[in-house]
């Protein structure tokens, strides 16, 4: 039985704001995910469901890519992880009858809130070139005209591949084997918006895009920086992490404008402790730092380290067998400016000295960081610099150490591994072309940002999205909706509704799939997929729950279904055999990608299994000199406009990117609202704003343009100074798209300079 979705709207009319809170998770935590999962599925759902979460033998979390611990509790799941999974398994459809009652410019009107609150996909739709509605159309009519549009380009590279990070490993390998098949690396994903700058900044200096830790070295650590993260709202089983680490006498640094609520005090929901009292205090240090304000911060830290009397500030034996590139760093390092320093990162030189003081008592030391360090001009230099940090004292391969970067989508690491990337190493090709038997394209293909260029400038024409909501989750909306209109075909292949459905090309397909939780039949009985987490862990996931309509294809299915449409008998690939049982396609994988060696097996250890991980495993660096690179990275200070704040776009915790669960942000003090500007109150005292006000948030770029978004009510807010946060997708208009990080083409999401213009008064 459907449950009742909401048919009005929802708007900020009621909205409260209170004081913001200054402790994370606990009761408050689980009982808000049950009031949500019980509203989405009914109370005898929610309990099996949820008692399947990141078990053995159960599915994986949608949520987070945090990894399990090997203890695992009965409920290993958080609030968030809890709302993901009702998210998904929600008992409401969205059926043929909607979309004959709306049509497409109609839903476009709605809020991203609304449309994900309609319910589960359940059958493929088509909306014909002129038509106002989408109307139902067979899979093999759906197939076949994917097919049409793709074999009638002039060139493969005239189509757009897209994937989400929650696409299994085996759905992912299918996914890019096919559009290499077809012609093609235009292969963007999620991580081009997310932590492409640590995967480039990564490769370079230590010769893999990945983190080097595993959930026993956070336990072990002695010091831990969590530098522009908010774990408390978006990865929340980190915290039990920090927590245990804690226990275990480490420090906790945390780096951030803002004081995030998990990360100065937590209440572990699932310890008796969490409970009652007032939990962990988990930072010992709070650096208010301004945006992008890291890359300062660490080469200070760095420059004092070179400068340290202290006899063990360096590990030299570590630099001079290890690593390369000392000597220009040093170099560069020691001209360091304390007035830019200090400008960039709005500390003071006390602060900055008694960080040092943690980091000289440390024997090993990890950073993990998240979006607040990605999505700015500079990240790729301010990861590199971290990384020259961590060399400093030989903290990369040995217990207790290294870089964490902390991934996002649950599977947006494993994509990576699987191939989807639109800049394949050699090595990776070669391998396809010697087990499938064709020459895949060689040239480099378009990430997300050039991919909407291309779209804009007509060169693209067919675009396709394994999952996620490219329209809402991209910059410059206006831009993005335009450019995504220009297609000929539009292909979303999804779980639930949301405004990339909405904004179409000539044509386009909604081709609904089966989401993780789901029983995944085919013709060779049960499938179980595979993911990898944050640190580098293969293990399976199997869904339980009846899926949400029969009509629903697995990802699997509809790759290789679509293969087989778009390439005909081309190049003999079987894709019946890996579509009867997913096993065939580990087999590819484990022959086409290195740390497979025996897939099918290790799979179906309960615990799964670990890639390797050179830096990690035996102080192996894979890059181009053989050994960890040090680097030079200039300092540019970015200064802002007499007059202007820096905002940075964030997540609230009522959302999972663009999938908004609630209205609320509890841990921020906001209650029914979302069109909202954090801001300082010298800030606001000094630009003449008063608490409460509507303003419009207009963002100012280099060539002299303006992007507006109008209606933001102003919340007094202890961030640092000269910083703003409001939440994204509302103010994905007002980034640029030409505005990216060097190297990595992220869009610059959390260094958006703006100027707040009081609204016109209603009347
Ligand atoms: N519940 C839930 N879980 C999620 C998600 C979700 O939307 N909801 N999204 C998933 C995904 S795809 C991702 S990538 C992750 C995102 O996880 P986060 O990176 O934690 O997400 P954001 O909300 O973008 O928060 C950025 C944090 O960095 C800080 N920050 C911003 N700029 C700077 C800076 O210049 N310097 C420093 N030091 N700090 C800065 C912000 O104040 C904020 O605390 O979470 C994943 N998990
Ligand atoms: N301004 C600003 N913009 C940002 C960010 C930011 O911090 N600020 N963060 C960026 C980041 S880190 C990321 S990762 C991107 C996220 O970009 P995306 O990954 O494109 O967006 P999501 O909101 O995660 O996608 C949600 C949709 O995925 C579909 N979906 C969910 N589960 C499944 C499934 O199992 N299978 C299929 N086929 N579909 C499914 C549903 O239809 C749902 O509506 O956004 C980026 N955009
Ligand atoms: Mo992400």
């Amino acid at each position: 039985m459907g449950r009742e979705a909401p048919r009005e709207d929802f708007d900020d009319s009621g909205m409260k704001v209170t004081k913001p809170k200054r402790w994370a998770a606990g009761v408050p935590g689980v009982t808000a995910a049950l009031r949500d999962s019980y509203e989405q599925m009914g109370v005898k759902r929610t309990a099996l469901t949820l008692l399947r979460v990141n078990q053995k033998n159960g599915f994986d979390c949608p949520g987070c890519a945090w990894p399990e611990s090997r203890h695992r509790h009965t409920a290993e799941f958080c609030e968030n992880g809890a709302k993901a999974v009702a998210e998904e398994a929600t008992t409401r459809r969205i059926t043929r009858e909607f979309f004959a009652a709306h049509t497409v410019d109609e839903l476009g009107a709605r809020t991203d809130h609304w449309l994900g609150q309609q319910g589960r996909l359940t059958e493929p739709m088509v909306r014909h070139p002129g038509s106002a509605h989408y109307e139902p159309i067979s899979w093999d009519d759906a197939f076949g005209l994917v097919a049409q549009e793709l074999n009638a380009l002039d060139s493969p590279d005239e189509a757009v591949f897209y994937t989400s990070g929650r696409t299994s490993n085996e759905a992912a390998f299918a996914y890019q084997l096919f559009v290499r098949a077809f012609g093609t690396n235009n292969l963007p994903d999620c991580s081009n918006m997310c932590h492409e700058s640590s995967g480039s900044a990564l490769t370079e200096t230590i010769g893999i895009g990945k983190g080097s830790v595993l959930l026993d070295d956070l336990h072990q650590a002695d010091l831990v920086f969590v530098v522009g993260q908010n774990p408390g709202t978006n990865h929340p089983r980190m915290l039990s992490a920090l927590e245990r680490a804690k226990k275990a006498g480490a420090r906790i640094v945390a780096v951030n404008p803002l004081p995030e609520a998990g990360l100065i005090r937590f209440k572990n929901p699932q310890l008796p402790s969490g409970v009652v009292g007032n939990g962990t205090r988990l930072a010992d240090r709070f650096l208010q730092i301004r945006l992008n304000g890291d890359l300062a911060l660490f080469q200070a830290l760095n420059r004092m380290l070179l400068e340290s009397d202290a006899p063990d500030a360096l590990d030299r034996a570590f630099i001079a067998e290890h690593t390369h590139g000392f000597d220009a760093f040093a170099e560069h390092a020691r001209t360091l400016d304390w007035d830019d320093v200090l400008a960039a990162t709005g500390l003071t030189r006390g602060e900055i000295a008694a960080t040092l003081g943690d980091v000289l008592a440390a024997k090993r030391i990890v950073v993990c960081w998240a979006m607040g360090l990605t999505q700015h001009r500079n990240s790729v230099p301010t990861i590199r610099e971290i990384v020259n940090f961590l060399l400093l004292r030989g903290n990369i391969g040995r217990p207790g150490a290294g870089v964490c970067p902390v991934r996002g989508h649950s599977n947006v690491q494993g994509d990576r591994t699987m191939g989807i990337y639109e800049k394949p190493k050699a090595a990776f090709l070669d391998a396809l072309a010697a087990e499938f038997g064709f020459e895949p394209p060689r040239e480099h293909g378009l990430d997300t940002v050039d991919a909407i260029r291309a779209m804009r400038d007509g060169a693209v024409k067919v675009f396709f999205a394994m999952g996620g909501n490219f329209v809402r989750a991209t910059p410059d909306s206006d831009v993005t909706e335009a450019a995504m209109r220009n297609c000929r075909l539009t292909v979303q292949v999804s779980t639930k509704l949301n405004r990339s459905h909405a904004v179409t090309g000539e044509r386009a397909l909604i081709l609904p799939a089966l989401g993780r939780t789901e029983r995944d039949v085919q013709a060779g009985g049960e499938q179980f997929v595979s993911v990898e987490d944050s640190m580098g862990m293969v293990h399976a996931s199997r869904g339980r729950l009846a899926p949400a309509s029969p009509e629903l294809r697995s990802e699997v299915a509809i790759v290789t279904g679509l293969a087989r449409r778009v390439l005909g008998d081309r190049h003999g690939i079987r894709w019946d055999a890996m579509e009867r049982d997913y096993d065939v396609i580990r087999d590819h994988v484990e022959r086409v990608v290195p740390g497979f060696e025996d897939y099918n097996a290790r799979v179906r250890d309960p615990d799964g299994f670990t890639l390797p991980h050179a830096p990690r495993d035996s102080r192996r660096f894979p890059t181009a000199t053989g050994k960890a690179n040090f680097t030079v990275n200039p300092l540019e200070v970015l200064r802002v406009p007499e007059g202007r704040l820096l905002l940075q776009t964030v997540r609230s915790h009522d959302q999972y990117n663009t999938t908004i669960y609630g209205l609320d942000d509890r841990y921020r003090g906001v209650k029914a609202g979302r069109r909202v500007v954090f801001v300082h109150p010298d800030d606001l005292a000094a630009l003449g704003h008063a608490d409460g006000a509507t303003v419009d948030l207009v963002s100012e770029w280099t060539d002299g343009s303006e992007r507006r978004a109008p209606g933001f009510r102003v919340i007094a807010y202890p961030t640092a100074r000269g910083c703003a946060a409001a939440y994204f997708p509302e103010t994905n208009v007002l980034v640029p798209l030409d505005s990216t990080a060097e190297v990595s083409n992220t869009p610059t999401s959390k260094s958006v300079v703006v100027r707040l213009e009081a609204a016109p008064a209603a009347s």
